[in-house]
């Protein structure tokens, strides 16, 4: 059984963590794989959108905690740097909008893969633990830069240090995910939830992106310069103008992501 599935559809680019009755847990080979495929989501010009999501009752546990134990167990110096990272740094300079679709239980690095996505979406049975100290390790994965600024130093301390469970009603309230459905709707929501980031003019998206990363480091000047830079390259592909036409036009604008 392939431990992720990658299906293309309408524009989209479905991606499943598929190992269930590990709940997703990342083996190396599963970690290695998934980074390929956000490799291949960023190459083909028909992906215009990505949605991450889990397979069975779980979105990912985090590590396979089988794999770093015992005699052919995988060093630590290569767990980070060569499998979790590169989805991390994957996933930010995707150019396309990214979703989570967090269908079920995120721990560890499964929680840190979700939030680090553009757009995080729950089922509202989901829920997110930073399982890390649990086991005496800290959050990685990006936990340490992601949590704090989307749910403020504070909170990100205690969930991180306490490890607790968080609801996903908890988490939307907290701002850790952007909409929670009910359990039933999830899929088909979710589903076209990314079907509509598809059908969005992909570069300005792209751009969001681009600023929205470069704001957590830039100071507000170059941050506005950059805006200017980034606008101006907006203004200057095909969606625009057809958003523009479209709206005097008095039509629903056929964006093409060029
Ligand atoms: C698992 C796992 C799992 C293997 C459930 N591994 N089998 C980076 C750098 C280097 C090293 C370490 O890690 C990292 C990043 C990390 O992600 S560290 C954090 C790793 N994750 C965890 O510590 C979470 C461990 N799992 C749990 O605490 C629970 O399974 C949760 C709370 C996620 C779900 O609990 P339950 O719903 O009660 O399910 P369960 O515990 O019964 O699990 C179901 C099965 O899945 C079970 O297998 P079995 O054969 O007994 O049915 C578990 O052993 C297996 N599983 N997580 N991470």
């Amino acid at each position: 059984m392939t431990s992720i599935t990658f299906e293309i559809s309408g524009q989209v680019a479905f991606i499943t963590l598929n190992r269930p009755d590990k709940l997703n847990s990342f083996n190396r080979e599963m970690a290695l794989t998934l980074g390929s495929r956000l490799d291949e989501c960023a190459s083909l010009h028909e992906v215009r959108a990505v949605l991450i999501t889990g397979a069975g009752r779980a979105f990912s546990a985090g590590q396979d905690l089988a794999e770093i134990v015992g005699p052919n167990a995988i060093g630590m110096d290569k767990i980070l740097g060569e499998q979790y990272n590169p989805i991390v740094t994957r996933i930010r300079n995707l150019p396309k909008p990214v979703v989570a679709a967090v269908n079920g239980v995120a721990a560890g690095a499964g929680a840190n893969l979700a939030l680090c996505c553009d757009i995080v979406i729950a089922a509202r049975s989901a829920s997110f633990i930073q399982a890390f100290s649990r086991i005496g390790l800290i959050p990685d994965t990006g936990g340490t830069w992601f949590l704090p600024r989307l749910v403020g130093w504070q909170k990100a301390m205690g969930i991180a240090m306490m490890g607790d469970k968080i609801g996903a009603t908890e988490a939307e309230k907290l701002g850790m995910v952007y909409k929670v459905y009910e359990d039933e709707e999830f899929s088909g929501a979710s589903r076209a939830l990314a079907a509509v980031l598809a059908e969005m003019p992909t570069r300005a998206l792209a751009f969001t992106k681009h600023a929205f990363n470069s704001s957590a480091s830039n100071p507000l000047e170059a941050q506005l310069l950059l805006e200017d830079e980034l606008q101006q390259k907006a203004a200057l592909t095909r969606d625009h103008k057809e958003g523009i036409n479209a709206f005097l036009d008095k039509r629903a604008p056929l964006f093409t992501g060029e």
